[in-house]
């Protein structure tokens, strides 16, 4: 009887410990929470294993204790089916449709490389982030835009109040300035990589002073910033929007700053408006001028909203 109350015991502590282990390996899980684009798909990129007629948590656990090489998972409730894979894929290359399949990685296996890695990890409040724009780098602070058209922009120019000088030179623009909570500038050297991830898309978000106040915005389906040995040269295509297009302008220009003169005016572009842009001869657009100036292109300009005169309330330059 003794041998039987003690098995029982047994069994009831290792079923338990089982559940608890089962249970707990959940939620060293993340799913795509807003990005659904590798919802109903299985792909072979970084596969390592698949095992069949397996619950999801005992998925979940067969990744955990192969610790050092499985990153992510993708689990189709319906057949059971489990695939581990090597790294956390970040594209549909080599995907097939599978209905059912779901997507999850561990969430210590990735650090975010912008804020549409922050959105599709389930983080859909606006507010300030760290992220790590390419594997070396330590993290950076950005702000991140969840709610404009689908969220997960990282905001890399801001303009809100004037509380921030922006009339700066090359050393403050590369490397960035301010307060993510006002205003502020990420730095040319993060937003190159940023934008070397690829197939990055442009937004900037205006607000004139009025009365009325008015917002638009201007999109670029494809925009690139170059690396400082090419002094930041800009790369922009595909225009949509209703303020205007004030920034094709300025395409394939460097980036000039007052003590760095890249521009094509016998001037310094950034001292004549008192700036820092992709001048070109000089300006279609100042969103680096002065807060609030009324002189001559010397404000916060974007010449095909306003005009040359008015100052913007407010901007963000965002992309993803
Ligand atoms: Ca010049």
């Amino acid at each position: 009887m003794g041998h039987y109350s003690e098995l029982f015991i047994f069994l009831i502590f290792g079923f338990m410990i089982t559940v608890c282990v089962v249970t707990a390996s959940e939620s060293y899980f993340c799913e795509n929470v807003k990005c659904s684009n590798l919802e109903n798909r299985i792909c072979s990129n970084y596969a390592i294993w698949t095992v069949t007629g397996t619950r999801k948590s005992q998925c979940f656990f067969k990744c955990l204790r192969d610790y050092e090489i499985c990153k992510a998972v993708f689990y189709n409730e319906r057949n059971m089916k489990c695939q581990g894979h090597s790294s956390v894929l970040t594209s549909q290359d080599n995907c097939l449709v599978e209905d059912g399949s779901k997507y999850y990685y561990k969430c210590t296996a990735r650090q975010p490389r912008n804020c549409q890695d922050l959105l599709c990890s389930g983080q859909t409040i606006t507010g300030i982030y760290k992220i790590y724009p390419d594997q070396f780098s330590i993290g950076v602070s950005v702000r991140c835009d969840m709610d404009t058209n689908g969220g997960g922009w990282t905001v890399f120019q801001r303009r809100v109040d004037g509380s921030v000088d922006f009339y700066r030179k090359w050393a403050d623009y590369k490397s960035g300035f301010g307060n993510e909570n006002t205003e502020y500038w990420l730095g040319l050297d993060t937003i190159h990589k940023l934008t070397a991830q690829g197939n990055v898309t442009l937004r900037v978000d205006l607000i004139t002073p009025g009365p009325p106040q008015k917002s638009a915005y201007a999109m670029f389906s494809s925009f690139t910033v170059g690396n400082e040995t090419n002094n930041y040269v800009l790369g922009l295509a595909g225009y949509s929007g209703d303020a205007g297009d004030s920034f094709t302008f300025h395409n394939g220009m460097m980036f000039t700053t007052q003590d760095r003169d890249n521009d094509q005016s016998s001037n310094n572009c950034a001292v004549s408006y008192l700036g820092a842009w992709w001048y070109k001869g000089c300006i279609a657009s100042n969103l680096n001028g002065v807060y609030g100036s009324t002189s001559y292109g010397k404000g916060v300009v974007w010449n095909y909203l306003s005009g040359m005169y008015v100052s913007m309330t407010s901007t963000e330059m965002k992309l993803k």
